[in-house]
């Protein structure tokens, strides 16, 4: 097929000319930048449609049934598979009497913030047989992400996999695996989880663990009453498998691991790295891993397993001892297990002790993001806006907990715990009769009333500095946090930096942070404070890796690094091309090799400015520490180009109830009458986690 067009004065044919443009596109685009833009409308994009029923379903774990709140029946929810560029419309709908919002894990939501689900910061929550069609593109995004609901515990049984596969004309840029294999590492517990949490927050300190670990939503073959539904994975001598695993614990980061195989990671939170080979890989709560497995070893069974990595420093912290298994099991071995199906040895994986902090950073430091046709960094090498924000625990003086002394759990058996940054325990604004999000928006179109009804005012820099990880603390009567409702403010197009700084106060423990609307590089992490004269020297701007969690160290600190949105039009030739390319896009068809088209695709999105703009939540993954309020919002500003801004609100956009009073933030009163059977016996008074 023949084809010419007229650039510049200069004449292009197509046969051999199709060359010519590789190589021009080559030599004048490679520096593409990272930023996105919703570009409906070009060949090769899909519509995904999905429909999500939110209600009640009958599952038994551990011989023991209960009812509880699941997508379309199932637990996990069902697969949100799509490829790179597609359009996802997931449209919930809500049957229980529990508001209810789902937030898509990874997803940039580029100018679709208002599909971002969460309550009070981005939408008001789905009431009872309300329903929001949640559209976003997944522009430049590939690999594995989760959906959850983000109101209060719900996330513990509504959540599902994001599987996302490269464009149709591409291929993975590793070994093609023979299957794909999605592992979903979960929580079980035989209560309800909301009288979990009600408990908790209640007696103001620790929560009762779960009773299970689970893959796939089973226990498996060490717990009781399990083995007959454990997961079951065949696999074939001399094949390679891609592990998609995602950790959807509540609380817990997890060690994976397939016995006596190793694993080869290749993606980290939907972000390309440059490939490593370990025999077990931490993961922590929202975070996701692709690896490949390669079945090399003899035929028999081999358990893959999840255990909980948990550091006590200083206290023992509780979690779920038995780890959850799946089996694996290889083709060839069939006919020998039906045999003597009671003598084959399942092998089990080996993990390093749940408190191996030294094994955490040894798993950090091999992570490399890799600068690939797949994939351009764009690593921020100057700061405009630096943010240092402390993170951990405080302690509240409630009246409703101190006078009656109901926090029996509490510090010192009296003061509520609560999670904070920089001293500030984030209130969830669930009284308003408008999100976050839309008070942003009615402000930027000139809506005065409503100017004032958002606090810009979030401090920048600790409002206490002290010694944050030293052995001596400060005293108790500065362990109290502030409770607000504040919004750190960016300016379009601003290369950030966070430090997060642990702190000693109650404890230390790690903590996963996750932004939502961004990537950002890990570009410095180390024990003890973070020194502005001395541990920039030790950043790594080169390839860092592009993650979208990340756990502080549990006596140490973090440093991120992102860019609120960068246009780069790049050479005026190379936009010329790209324009052209994407008026025909059928043109892109006549490109030889899929790295050609991948870069045309690429520069196609950087090139007409974008914006994730607005409001992003960034906080604790820990779903205790953000019921105390370990959270804040990054708002970002708009762009003045015509794709820097926020898309108007969706037609369907759910309204907050006007006598709106359940949220996860929902303060428990001294009545709170719980059932007994959901106490268990105290391991300590004073651990908070
Ligand atoms: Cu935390």
């Amino acid at each position: 097929m023949k084809f010419s067009i007229h650039l510049n004065g200069m004449y292009f044919a197509g046969g051999i000319y199709r060359q010519l443009f590789v190589l021009l596109f080559l030599v004048f685009c490679i520096h593409l930048s990272t930023n996105r833009v919703v570009r409906a409308g070009t060949s090769g994009i899909t519509t995904r449609r999905y429909n999500f029923v939110v209600n009640y379903a009958t599952f038994t774990r551990l011989n023991h049934t209960k009812r509880m709140i699941v997508v379309n029946g199932q637990f996990p929810g069902p697969a949100i598979r799509a490829n790179e560029d597609d359009i996802v419309i997931v449209n919930v709908t809500n049957l229980v009497a529990a508001p209810v919002t789902i937030h898509w894990h990874g997803v940039k939501q580029i100018r679709t913030c208002w599909a971002d689900g969460v309550p009070y910061i981005t939408m008001c929550p789905l009431q009872q047989n309300q329903s929001f069609s949640h559209r976003f593109q997944l522009l430049n995004q590939t690999g594995t992400m989760w959906y959850h609901a983000h109101i209060s515990w719900l996330r513990a049984s509504v959540h599902g996999p994001i599987v996302l596969r490269p464009r149709k004309f591409e291929s993975f840029p590793f070994t093609s695996p023979k299957r794909e294999i999605t592992i979903m590492i979960g929580e079980w517990w035989n209560n309800d989880v909301e009288d979990v949490l009600a408990y908790a927050l209640a007696r103001g300190g620790r929560y009762n663990i779960s009773d299970a670990i689970t893959l796939n939503g089973q226990p498996g073959f060490l717990y009781n009453h399990s083995s007959k539904d454990a997961l079951k994975v065949k696999v074939t001598h001399g094949e390679t498998y891609l592990l998609r695993v995602v950790n959807a614990c509540l609380n817990f980061g997890m060690f994976f691991g397939v016995a006596n195989h190793s694993l080869k990671v290749v993606q980290l939170d939907s972000a390309y790295v440059k490939p490593f080979t370990v025999n077990t890989v931490l993961i922590a709560p929202g975070q996701t891993l692709d690896a490949l497995l390669t079945a090399n070893r003899a035929s028999g069974r081999y358990y893959m397993a999840a255990s909980p990595y948990s550091v006590p420093d200083p206290q023992y912290v509780p979690f779920p001892e038995i780890p959850a298994t799946a089996r694996m099991e290889y083709e060839e071995s069939s006919y020998e297990i039906e045999r003597s199906s009671s003598e084959i040895v399942t092998y089990m994986p080996t993990f390093p002790s749940p408190n191996d902090s030294n094994y955490r950073h040894k798993f950090d430091d091999l992570q490399k993001s890799i600068n690939t046709t797949y994939q351009t960094l764009d690593v921020p090498e100057t700061v405009d806006k630096h943010l240092f924000f402390t993170v951990g625990y405080g302690l509240d003086k409630s009246s409703s907990c101190h006078p009656f002394k109901t926090c029996v759990d509490g510090y010192d058996g009296q003061y509520r715990v609560v999670g904070s940054v920089n001293n500030i325990s984030f209130v969830t604004p669930n009284t308003t009769s408008k999100s976050l999000l839309e008070i942003a928006y009615l402000r930027d179109h000139g809506n005065a009333s409503v100017t004032s009804a958002l606090d810009l005012d979030f401090p920048s820099q600790p409002t206490m500095t002290f010694n944050y990880t030293g052995s001596t603390r400060l005293p108790l009567s500065q362990w109290f946090s502030k409770h607000a409702t504040k919004l750190s403010v960016i300016n379009y197009n601003a290369s950030v930096q966070i430090i997060l700084q642990n702190t000693n106060i109650v404890q230390f423990e790690t903590h996963p942070f996750h932004l939502h609307g961004y990537s950002f590089y890990i570009v410095g992490r180390g024990n003890g404070n973070y020194d502005p004269d001395s541990s920039p020297a030790t950043f790594n701007l080169v390839d860092p890796p592009l993650r979208n969690t990340f756990g502080v160290p549990h006596r140490g600190w973090l440093a991120l690094r992102f860019r609120a949105d960068n246009p780069d039009f790049g050479p005026p030739i190379c936009d010329n091309l790209v324009r052209i390319y994407g008026t025909f896009p059928s043109l892109i068809d006549h490109f030889t090799t899929e790295q050609a088209k991948g870069q045309i695709y690429r520069k196609m999105n950087t090139n007409s400015n974008s914006s994730a703009g607005r409001v992003w939540l960034f906080h604790c993954h820990f779903e205790i520490h953000t019921s105390w309020g370990m959270e804040t919002v990054l708002y970002v500003k708009e762009g003045t180009g015509t794709n820097q801004t926020l898309e108007a609100p969706p037609s369907d956009l759910p309204a907050c109830a006007s006598s709106e009073n359940t949220s996860k933030k929902k303060e428990p009163t001294v009545s709170i009458t719980i059932s007994e059977d959901i106490t268990k016996p105290e391991i300590s008074k004073e651990v908070p986690h």
